[in-house]
Order: structure tokens, then sequence, then C-alpha cells
């Protein structure tokens, strides 16, 4: 199932911006493999996207409906029934419905893409996702002229979900993206870790993966997308609007309230956990910083 970012180009696909990300997701593979570089290729790939291992991928997480410790989600999932799965997409588009996750996956080419995840608690790993890009399901139902925003709603089964009874948030977890955003390649629909299935934990059996932005941005097990003109509710700027912007774009000059987001802890980096500088839009700037020419990323955040 898993497939390199390089297979199947479509004409479509080969722009140049397209290529230089196949470069850097190939290199990126290859790094995680130790095989170094190839031949002599100018390479813009960082050198240490290595992949965290698959248990602290799937034993670290946040998934407050599960509960707020890192193991939670691992721990008290197991009740969580993500088969059969739909998502309804709804508001300004051609082709409104509930789509079966089956039929959402058809003729969906299933990439691998290994991106960096930095949590707004400042602590990153780097994840080897298989999914494919939302720009794909979303042109798939067409939107429609109006459309400025992309809402997403994850599940709410409080049965099925034991951290739900408490209030953290005003559930269902919700969030959102300006449409240039979500229609980015990099924003990503992923269905898998490691070409296996997601589990429960990590958002199965589908979410968003938003590499430049704070990891919250990236709802789990997501059952709505909405077209919209207006800005969307979100959830943890609903909760507090000083700490959580909509734009959350990783900036490691823009504090958080109670703390410093200049470095990150570096999950699985050891006992006395190593800590990296956080780079500008989690290290995609060259892909992603033109969508905010113009806007105060301060004022913005
Ligand atoms: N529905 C839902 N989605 C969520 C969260 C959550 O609590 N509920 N936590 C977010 C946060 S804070 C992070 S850092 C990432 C973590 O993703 P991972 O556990 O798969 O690494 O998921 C995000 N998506
Ligand atoms: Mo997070």
């Amino acid at each position: 199932m898993a497939r390199n970012w390089n297979g199947n180009l479509t004409e479509n696909d080969v722009t140049p911006e397209h290529l230089w990300l196949n470069r850097r997701q190939i290199m990126a593979g290859m790094a995680g493999l130790g095989l170094g570089s190839i031949g002599g290729t100018a390479m813009a790939a960082p050198s240490d996207l290595t992949p965290n291992d698959y248990e602290a991928i799937t034993h670290y997480n946040n998934f407050y409906e599960f509960g707020v410790g890192k193991e939670d989600p691992a721990d008290y999932s197991g009740k969580f029934v993500t088969s059969p799965w739909s998502i309804e997409v709804a508001g300004l588009v051609d082709k409104p419905g509930t789509y079966a996750l089956e039929d959402i996956l058809k003729g969906k080419q299933i990439e691998e893409r290994i991106y960096r995840l930095r949590c707004v608690e400042a602590w990153s790993m780097v994840i080897p996702w298989n999914g494919f890009p939302l720009s794909a399901l979303l042109n798939q139902v067409g939107v429609q002229s109006g459309a400025k925003y992309v809402a997403f709603e994850t599940a709410l089964k409080p049965d099925e979900m034991p951290g739900v009874s408490r209030r953290v948030l005003d559930w269902p977890y919700r969030e959102g993206l300006r449409l240039d955003e979500a229609m980015h390649p990099l924003t990503l629909m992923a269905t898998g870790i490691y070409g296996k299935d997601l589990l429960n934990q990590n958002g199965a059996p589908i979410r968003v993966v938003v590499p430049w932005k704070y990891g919250f941005k990236s709802a789990k097990s997501i059952v709505r997308i909405t077209l919209q003109e207006d800005q969307p509710f979100t959830s943890w700027k609903d909760a507090n609007y000083r700490e959580y912007g909509f734009y959350s774009n990783v900036n490691p000059q823009v504090s958080h309230p109670r703390w410093s987001q200049a470095t990150e802890r570096v999950i699985g980096s050891g006992l006395i956990p190593k800590r990296r500088e956080t780079e500008m839009f989690n290290g995609y700037g060259d892909e992603v910083a033109s969508l905010y020419t113009g806007m105060d990323l301060k004022k913005n955040y």
C-alpha cells in the first residue's frame, strides 16, 4: 500500500515544485534508511529527518477524546470503532454527501510522506505517513467559488471515548484551514504510518496532517469536512484565543504565552532528550511561506 512520492507521476504533476518535493522526499526516505545522498544531487532536504520508531509514534500521543496523558490514547482507545467509516462533505461543494471511506480511497494514490510533527507543547518527532493530498478529495467533490475555508470535525462517540466526559474542549474537536492551505500539496489526508493502517491513537481511519502548523491543527478521525465562506470555529482557539490562534503556523519567534517556541524537545532522542532549534514553518518555509505574503505572522499567530 505504501508507495513513494515519486511513484506514478502524471503530466500534471510535473511542475518544478513537485519535482523538488519529490527529490526531497526521496532523500528524506533514504536518510531514514541510512543510505546517504544520491550521486551528488544538490539537495535541500534536511539531513536529520530520521523517522521516530513506531513505538514512540503510537505511544506518545495527543488525542484528548481518550484522555490528556500521552499514553492515554494508546491505552484507552481500544473500544473506538473505525469501520465502517464515512465522511460527510458539506457546504459549498458541487457534490455534497456522505462518502464511505472505501469510495474516498478509490482511485487515490497512497504516497509516503516523511514529515516533522511539531506540537505546540514544544516537542517534536518525525513520522512517515501514508496518505493522499487533501486537494485530491476537494477536487473530487468540487469546491465552489464562494468557499474560502475548510472546516474539519472529529468523531464524537462518548461510549467509545472515555476522555470526552471531561469538558477539556468543546467537543467535537474541530479544526480548520484556509482553502489555499487545504489545497497545498503538502496537506495530507493520512491513512497509515510505516505502511500500516493508522492505529486508533493516531486518528484512525483517516486524519489530516498539516506539517508546517502546530500539531493540533491536524485533526484526527475526521467525520465531517465543510467548505465555507467564514473562518471556522476551532476548538483550541475557542478554549483560549490568547494561546492558540487560527493560523498556528510553527514560528520560533512567537512565544506561547506560557513558554518559548524557539526550541523543541526531540522525542526518542534518549534519556536526556535533545533539543533542536525550531524552524520557521517547521522547516517547510520554501514550500509554504508564499501563502502568507504580506501578513503579519505575529498578529496572525
Ligand atoms: N481529534 C483530535 N485530533 C487531534 C488531537 C486531539 O486531541 N483530538 N490532538 C492534536 C495534537 S495537539 C497533536 S500534537 C497531534 C498528535 O498527533 P499524533 O498523536 O498522531 O502524533 O494530533 C492533533 N489532533
Ligand atoms: Mo499538539
